[in-house]
């Protein structure tokens, strides 16, 4: 049962965060809603009210920041009791052998990818270690689950995310706290634009030929393991287009 439960979900401004929220939204949970985009975050919030009727509470957030350890101290009171932390904001930055890489998207990846959800598992789950009860859904990749040739730190930040989960679901086992990892294929987001500096020729290329996931579909898989009863926990979920068997064999017109 969804309704009433308070979601944090961070990079909800675009994608699987996005279409997130609204799923949870149409199930009748309270939101905090994450991000750096403030004027994102004022629309949807307002959006979101209006047509669902629920409670909504922004945070203008960077995870990359340190400062994301003490995030509870900009949360109300009447919030503070967060049943479901979605980790969902990432990105990649980039695309090209390690040798000649950028070490400045290597920290935007790192810092996002690896220490933000570092961060924000820091700063939420004494909560609900305290309170024995809560959920958290680490957002992964197929990208942590092999290594494809030029994704080489996008594929080592999401393996780590793919290891912190299972270490995360080992260490709170006997605190009732439910750990996911949801692995998706390729999804058409806001992703392949971000990875490719705005080329909107590049990132549509990426979604030629074959039906990609979209938003909606990894949306439906996270409120789907969110919404089990709660003595089911589903470990890992593997998202992929049917298209797609893995990082390198597709099926593409
Ligand atoms: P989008 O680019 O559409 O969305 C990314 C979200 O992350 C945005 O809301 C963005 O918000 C947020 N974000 C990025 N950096 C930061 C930051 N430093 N602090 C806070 N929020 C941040 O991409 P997706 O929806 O596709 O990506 C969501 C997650 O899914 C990522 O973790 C990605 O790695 C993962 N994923 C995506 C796949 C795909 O093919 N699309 C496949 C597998 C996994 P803002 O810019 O407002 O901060
Ligand atoms: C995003 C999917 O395959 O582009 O995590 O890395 S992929």
């Amino acid at each position: 049962m969804i309704k009433g439960k308070i979601v944090f979900i961070t990079g909800a401004t675009s994608g699987i965060g996005y279409a997130t929220a609204i799923k949870f939204a149409e199930e009748g949970a309270r939101l905090i809603l994450s991000g750096r985009r403030e004027d994102r975050l004022i629309k949807m919030s307002t959006e979101i009210k209006e047509k669902y009727h629920v409670d909504v509470f922004t945070l203008v957030l960077d995870v990359q920041k340190r400062s994301t350890l003490s995030i509870m101290d900009r949360i109300p009171t009447e919030w503070q009791q967060i049943d479901i932390l979605v980790n969902n904001a990432g990105l990649a930055a980039g695309m090209g052998p390690l040798h000649e890489g950028n070490p400045d998207d290597w920290d935007q990846m790192i810092d996002t990818n690896v220490k933000g959800l570092l961060w924000m598992s820091r700063a939420i789950i004494p909560g609900m270690v305290e309170r024995k009860q809560g959920h958290i859904i680490n957002i992964g990749s197929i990208a942590g689950k092999e290594t494809y040739a030029n994704g080489n730190v996008y594929c080592a930040t999401k393996h780590a995310v793919d290891s912190l989960n299972k270490a995360m679901r080992i260490e709170l086992v006997n605190y009732g706290i439910r750990v996911t990892l949801i692995a998706p294929g390729a999804a058409e987001t806001e992703f392949s634009e971000v990875r490719f500096k705005g080329n909107k020729e590049m990132a549509k290329k990426v979604y030629e030929g074959y039906m990609p996931l979209q938003a909606d579909d990894v949306a439906d898989a996270i409120y789907y393991v969110a919404s089990r009863p709660d003595h089911v926990c589903i470990n890992e979920m593997i998202v992929m287009p049917t298209a797609q068997a893995n990082t390198v064999h597709w099926n593409k017109r």
